[in-house]
């Protein structure tokens, strides 16, 4: 046969160029996206269309756990008729093939959250040793709050009465027993116990209460591993485990010690989008997920020293912004604008107003350091387990025992650097005013008064109709669809139809950038019953609940609606759901397990890479249901995706016997009048 030779005098084609409008729904990033290709930078944008997704990978049937492989297992045209011979050289089915995948990602997520929760705890003890002066504790009353969960004494006996315990002994108790979860030789986790009754009673009974956090993320790698476990349902069985492990325990201990050190968030008002950058300050953006150095750079960055040698440079003063969860960990507590999120991380460089970008662990493009190298933005990278191999990336270790010192470092650092933008800064305008800040917490305050404070006002709205249920939306962009379309098509079809939504990650940021976290969303985007509550309790539809560990604030507030009572029993029970539209991180897969395995059905957007094996994405889709009464589901159309959670809400409602309430407050007044008539 003829081979065709590749003439290597022809110039190479050049790479394609995204349409900024296609891209993204966001004009700023519109503008930093066409600004970025006149410049010659490319952005993950350009990249997307010029590479596509592996059509095998992504419907979850390639293996590579071996060297014999990759086997890659397609499915035949016109589908499977009569048996699936399809097998990997070791015989690995299609099922084992996809099953192992996704619990691969499971693992990911879990480690991600929970190495970050680890952290977290470690710098709780150094808190609780008094190893260190820059952090303390800010929230005692929440300390107290928790201690029961690791059956912390916050009262002991003297002369024969009980009073209350010294707060730093209680704080050293909690400290080793938190750490202790992550990898103690018996028993099982005890922050499990949060949970509803009959949810924990459903895990024991079906073994899977995990052991301890590593233990579960270590097993998974091992069953995994060729020629272990080859069963898809046993496979899914330590999928639950390991989420339940992060969702219930790694995720909840991080949020929770984050509160105790850094305050527990309440709402405040702040602002969002690219347009937070000021031309005049000297602009340091923190990106990442941990926010144990972010909270010592706002410090540091409110300190006169820092704002007197910012000025001495010449700039007005320091504006902080943030990128993805590190954003909305500052944002929560202290009002620090994110100034964007997952897919906007190369945009605020190409601003040329972005004197260092500062980051820590997760969902970091390693294409930064390239974007960087072509303005003057100063990357540092500060922790030790994510680095990159840039030479003009600036590594700065952080360390919590002298944790100011290096906040100010790199804050010198930054403002050194101010003097060297170039002229052709270019700041898109846009930015929107936001209501963050919300929690477990908040939500009882909010819903039920100083006095009612409980979820019962909260309740009593969905049993009488107002409110149709609520969803989680949480989670990423993914540069496979249009930046923050499918999350804010999504939402608003759901506030439209009386659904509240809790909402964290990037999916928050993208609903602040959209103007959907203010109250007076409610009166143009909602229908009459939920626009009616939020006026009334002058709260948006569309609750920023924190970062991507703060899902576990999600899970508490649904425990909170059960236990506040009218809406059944479980989880399972609640005219509830979860949601991931863009997701696209390994993180978000472990997420919507736990959701799943505590009861939720919950829907994710773009694809999920279980296609390729019908029957082990049935288990999940149709099977998990009868075990934990939560599923998974996936709908592309974000109308669409809506609408499944739209039917869900309504079948729960339904079994409650509470459908009928909601027919009678959705009826007009001529209805109403022709019924008392
Ligand atoms: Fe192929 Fe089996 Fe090796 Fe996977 S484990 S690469 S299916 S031989
Ligand atoms: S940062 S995991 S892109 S939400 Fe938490 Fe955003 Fe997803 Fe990262």
């Amino acid at each position: 046969m003829a081979v065709e030779k590749k003439d290597s005098t022809k110039p190479a084609k050049a790479p394609k160029l995204a349409d900024p409008i296609a891209a993204s729904i966001d004009v700023a990033s519109q503008q930093m996206i066409r600004r970025a290709q006149d410049l010659g930078v490319d952005t993950v944008f350009d990249r997307a269309v010029n590479m596509k997704p592996c059509n095998i990978g992504i419907q979850g049937i390639c293996c590579k756990n071996c060297a014999m492989g990759p086997c890659r297992l397609p499915l035949p045209k016109g589908g499977i008729e009569g048996e699936d011979t399809r097998k990997g050289l070791c015989g690995a089915t299609a099922n084992t093939i996809a099953a192992r995948n996704f619990a691969r990602m499971v693992a990911a997520g879990v480690a991600a959250h929970s190495d970050h929760g680890r952290a977290v705890a470690e710098v709780f003890l150094s808190v609780a040793r008094k190893e260190t002066e820059d952090y303390r504790i800010k929230d005692p009353g929440k300390l107290l709050a928790i201690a029961h969960t690791l059956d912390v004494a916050t009262t002991v006996e003297v002369d024969g009465e009980q009073v209350d315990r010294d707060i730093d002994e209680i704080a050293l108790e909690f400290a080793e027993k938190a750490l202790n979860e992550w990898g103690k030789a018996e028993g099982t986790l005890e922050y499990l116990k949060r949970a509803p009754k009959p949810l924990y009673d459903k895990w024991v009974k079906n073994g899977v209460l995990p052991r301890n956090i590593d233990r579960e993320v270590v097993e998974i790698m091992h069953r995994t591993h060729m020629g272990v476990d080859q069963d898809y349902k046993n496979l899914v069985k330590q999928c639950t485990r390991a989420s339940l492990a992060d969702g219930w325990a790694g995720s909840m201990i991080a949020t929770d010690l984050q509160d105790v050190m850094f305050g527990t968030p309440s709402p405040l008002q702040s602002e969002a989008n690219i347009g937070i950058m000021k031309e005049d300050h000297v602009n340091v953006i923190v990106h990442g997920h941990e926010p144990v150095l972010s909270e010592m750079i706002v410090a540091a960055s409110q300190s006169q020293e820092m704002i007197d040698y910012a000025k001495s440079k010449g700039a007005k003063g320091i504006q902080l912004g943030g990128i993805c969860c590190t954003a909305n960990e500052i944002l929560q507590r202290h009002g620090v604008p994110p100034a964007g999120n997952f897919l906007q991380q190369e945009l605020v460089i190409v601003t040329g107003a972005c004197d260092a970008m500062v980051v820590d662990v997760q969902c970091v493009f390693q294409n930064l350091a390239n974007v960087a190298k072509c303005f003057h933005t100063k990357l540092i990278t500060t922790h030790p387990i994510a680095r990159m191999e840039q030479d003009n990336v600036i590594h700065i270790e952080f360390d919590e025992h002298h944790a100011m010192e290096d906040a100010k470092r790199i804050l010198k650092m930054a403002i050194d650097n101010f003097e060297n933008r170039g002229t052709e800064v270019v700041i898109p305008p846009q930015k929107a005013t936001q209501i963050a800040g919300f929690g477990v917490e908040s939500i009882e305050y909010h819903l039920g008064g100083t006095f009612r404070g409980s979820y019962y006002t909260l309740n009593d709205n969905i049993i009488n109709g107002r409110i149709r249920g609520g969803a989680g939306v949480v989670g990423c962009n993914n540069a496979r669809s249009q930046h923050n379309n499918e999350c804010v098509t999504l939402i608003k079809e759901l506030i439209k139809n009386d659904v509240v939504v809790l909402t964290t990650g990037c999916n928050a940021i993208a609903c602040a950038t959209e103007g959907l976290l203010t109250p007076e969303t409610a009166a143009v985007y909602c229908g009459p019953g939920l626009a009616e509550v939020c006026e009334t309790v002058g709260i948006p539809p569309v609750l920023h609940l924190g970062s991507c560990v703060d899902n576990s604030r999600i899970l508490l507030a649904l425990t909170e609606m059960v236990k506040a009572g009218g809406l059944g029993n479980d989880i399972s029970d609640l005219p509830a759901a979860g949601s991931a539209p863009e997701w696209m991180s390994e993180k978000a897969i472990a997420i919507g397990h736990y959701f799943v395995s505590s009861g939720v059905y919950t829907v994710f957007g773009g694809i999920l890479q279980t296609t390729g094996a019908p029957v082990f994405q049935d288990y999940l889709f149709k099977e998990m249901e009868k075990i934990y009464g939560g599923k998974w589901d996936m709908h592309t159309d974000p109308i669409k995706h809506a609408h499944a959670i739209i039917d869900h809400i309504d079948k729960k409602r339904k079994a409650l016997g509470i459908d009928k309430a909601r027919e009678r407050v959705l009826m007009d007044m001529a209805s109403r009048q022709a019924l008392e008539a």
